[in-house]
């Protein structure tokens, strides 16, 4: 099975959880070690990816996640130096709300033919970073949603699916003081069929189950793993926030 009819087969059963690694922030071998923590905590997949990303250290992650975890590596790439052969999929993504056209279909033709050669599975996604947008929205040259704008989120949304983009993946930013609010979200998936991912500022269960409820399909959690002691008790406490929902 391809990783896009993995995630809409398990949406069928339940709302997912995917936990974002940067391949720079540890060795592959710890990845490994927090991948099969977040795997027994019941995450569904592994994101790799960052602002910034060495091709040679995203490599022996990729690897190392792929020979030693069962759920799907999905590459969620900052730039054309985030594609490895080693992953299952890749998130094709285009920063929607970019004011510089490389973040929109730039970069994604400079990587294509690479992407292409290694024959992995690209998974079109819309990518739409809402205030305050972080480290992402300052290297994306974004012109962030504003947080009290619902409506406009909702358009990008109309617009992605329209363009056949598979996804719509709202960003607040990694380490985000607050995640994407419930009405953006609702007012997202009231306008569109569109799978919807939220990203960005998510710390607890209680704040994953907020966004599931609000009616994201896939919540995305990264730097809680990174600032926890216990991998597997922390990916429990948002997957159970999420699936009580
Ligand atoms: C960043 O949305 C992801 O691209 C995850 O954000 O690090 O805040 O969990 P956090």
């Amino acid at each position: 099975m391809n990783v896009e009819d993995y995630l809409k087969e398990s949406l069928k059963d339940h709302k997912l959880h995917l936990t974002l690694l940067d391949p720079e922030e540890q060795s592959p071998e710890k990845a490994v070690e927090i991948a099969l923590e977040a795997v027994a905590g019941g995450t569904d997949a592994i994101m790799l990816g960052g602002s910034t990303t060495n091709s040679n250290e995203l490599d022996a992650t990729a690897k190392a996640l792929k020979e030693n975890i069962d759920v799907p590596v999905i590459l969620f790439p900052g730039n054309i130096t985030g594609v490895s052969r080693y992953a299952d999929a890749i998130l094709f993504m285009s920063l929607l709300n970019s004011t510089n056209p490389y973040w929109i279909t730039g970069a994604q033709a400079l990587g294509a033919p690479t992407i292409k050669k290694m024959g992995i599975e690209t998974i079109p996604m819309g990518y739409l970073v809402v205030e305050p947008g972080g480290t992402v929205g300052w290297v994306g040259d974004a012109k962030p949603v504003p947080r009290g704008k619902p409506d406009l989120a909702a358009a990008y949304a109309i617009a992605a699916e329209f363009m056949g983009m598979k996804i719509l993946y709202l960003e607040a930013g990694s380490g985000a003081e607050y995640h994407v609010s419930p009405e953006m979200i609702a007012a997202v998936k009231k306008s569109s069929d569109i799978m919807l991912i939220v990203g960005g500022g998510i710390r607890s269960g209680e704040e994953a189950g907020e966004v599931a409820a609000a009616g994201a399909d896939i919540v995305v959690t990264g730097t809680v793993v990174e600032d926890t002691s216990n991998v597997h008790e922390k990916i429990s406490e948002l997957v159970n926030g999420i699936r009580s929902a």
